[in-house]
């Protein structure tokens, strides 16, 4: 280490990182901290060595402070210090209890294993699908597109597509402009904007979100700084609709709650409320002035039909609700990685959804400015075209055995059922196949998901819910075997 009082530092051209950060009034020390990265670190102290550390992987030196003597300059290394010390409070955050199955997923080498955590669709070999009319609508971009900015709201085209298919065809509330709407990244993008929205103009406002829900939700409203509520939906026992409750629930919020519903097949656990509890719901949400935000990231998956499927949200509209609603095509035209989705709300009128409209475009702008252009062209240009439109509407049900997405998935739960059943199970499992969507909430504990990976290589949420899109003919003997393995002991 060598030292030498009094003369000024020289420039520190040995070091590009380093910087002069603050005049001193003092003499300093020139002081060789470490060799570090192949790189010398080179510091200058009034303290001599004094205030340099060097720790793990980089450097932290803290004696800049000290005063009087002869007058000179501290340098330090800015560059490497923020390798050890500028983030060494942060702790590895907690697995995705989604994405996490599919890394977990990912690193698992055995032949065996089989993938049924995230709701991704996938095809009876168990391979991603991109739809035919998706690969018929790119065809047609092909070379026509250019690379410009859409608007902060997205493209208009696909807003009127997608709305019509919300909040139906011929609805007076499209015509009336009466709904303002901003393409969102995908369903998520779309809750959370909603969520900022409801944070910044109903500051004092709670969410009640259904128990259970899909996970994110929860972080999605923490994250805007919402307080959360919850309110009863599935009742353990019968893996079903606790329906009794959640109208107690509904009728006990204060006046003017916000509550986010699932529109169909509700996640995770595939059960929704019939025709007739939907009208029952809206009734009692009309009686307290609640405010509805309806999560559609499945729209088609319940039934086949988007239409049918839009059944919860058109009650609603028909008994007056402003709801507001968060549309995905990810599951529904298999555009995941296309973040392409949308939010609306339904306001009083053109003026008020103008305004509406205006601010939520200010949330997004200083968040990504404006939203990517390909997956809202690939829709417009699908849902644009009564051709294309239509294969997409087979292909979402059940135009040929490949692709057919719903009808695919409700013979895959039979398959499950009965592959159980032939076991000899002699648990109930006609949950399975009474349950709709792309999940089964299978009932099973955190404990006997554990076993089914370590001892069998499946991987699922720990909640017990298996989606059913993962599961194939090739793979479904294999998946019932080692659930009765793991569920029969109790
Ligand atoms: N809402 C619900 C209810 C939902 O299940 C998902 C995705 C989304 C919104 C958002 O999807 P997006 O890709 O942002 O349009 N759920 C699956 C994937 C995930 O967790 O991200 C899942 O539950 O596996």
């Amino acid at each position: 280490m060598e030292a030498t009082d009094g003369a000024p530092p020289p420039p520190p051209t040995f070091f590009p990182h380093s910087e002069i950060v603050r005049p001193l009034q003092t003499g300093f020390s020139r002081v060789l901290l470490s060799t570090f990265s192949g790189i010398e670190i080179e510091g200058f102290s009034p303290f001599g060595f004094g205030g340099g550390k060097v720790e793990g992987d980089g450097v932290e030196w803290r004696a800049v402070q000290g005063g009087g003597g002869k007058g000179g300059r501290a340098v330090f290394l800015l560059g490497n210090r923020s390798m050890s010390s500028w983030w060494s409070n942060v702790e590895p955050a907690a697995k995705d209890p989604i994405l996490g199955v599919t890394e977990a997923f990912l690193a698992d080498q055995s032949p065996d294993k089989v993938n049924v955590g995230v709701g991704a669709y996938r095809d009876d070999n168990g391979k991603p699908v991109v739809l035919e009319c998706v690969r018929e609508a790119e065809r047609r971009i092909a070379g026509n597109q250019n690379m410009e900015y859409l608007p902060m709201g997205g493209s208009l085209k696909f807003i009127e597509e997608t709305l019509k298919l919300a909040y139906g065809g011929n609805s007076e509330f499209i015509k009336d402009r009466r709904i303002a709407a901003v393409q969102a990244l995908s369903g998520t993008g779309a809750c959370r904007l909603f969520a900022d929205f409801q944070r910044r103009f109903q500051p004092d406002s709670q969410i009640y979100i259904p128990v259970p829900t899909w996970s994110n939700h929860h972080n999605i409203w923490r994250d805007a700084q919402v307080p959360q509520r919850t309110f009863h939906y599935y009742h353990p026992e019968s893996k079903g609709l606790d329906f009794a409750s959640l109208i107690d629930d509904v009728k006990n919020a204060p006046n003017g709650s916000f509550f986010l519903l699932h529109a169909c097949a509700h996640n995770p656990t595939g059960v929704d409320p019939s025709e007739e509890q939907w009208k029952e719901i809206s009734y009692q949400f009309k009686v307290k002035n609640h405010f509805a935000f309806f999560d559609m990231a499945y729209q088609g998956f319940a039934s086949g039909d988007p239409e049918r499927d839009a059944k919860a949200i058109r009650i609603f509209l028909d008994d007056g609700h402003l709801i507001g609603c968060a549309q995905s095509y990810a599951k529904n035209m298999g555009l995941y990685g296309q973040r392409i989705g949308c939010l609306s709300i339904l306001c009083e009128d053109e003026l008020q959804a103008v305004a509406v409209k205006s601010q939520l475009q200010q949330i997004a702008r200083p968040m990504y400015s404006n939203p990517p252009v390909h997956g809202a062209l690939v829709v417009s240009t699908i849902l644009g075209d009564p051709e294309l439109k239509n294969l997409w509407l087979q292909e979402v049900k059940n135009s040929c055995i490949m692709s057919g997405m719903a009808d695919r998935i409700i013979g895959m739960r039979t398959a499950l059922r009965e592959s159980l059943e032939k076991l000899g199970s002699t648990l109930p499992w006609e949950h399975i196949t009474n349950q709709i969507g792309m999940f089964c909430f299978s009932g099973m504990t955190p404990q006997q998901v554990d076993r089914l990976t370590s001892e069998f290589h499946i991987y699922m949420t720990r909640n017990g819910r298996i989606s059913m899109a993962g599961v194939t003919t090739g793979n479904v003997g294999y998946l019932a075997n080692a659930i009765h393995e793991v569920t029969k002991s109790g």
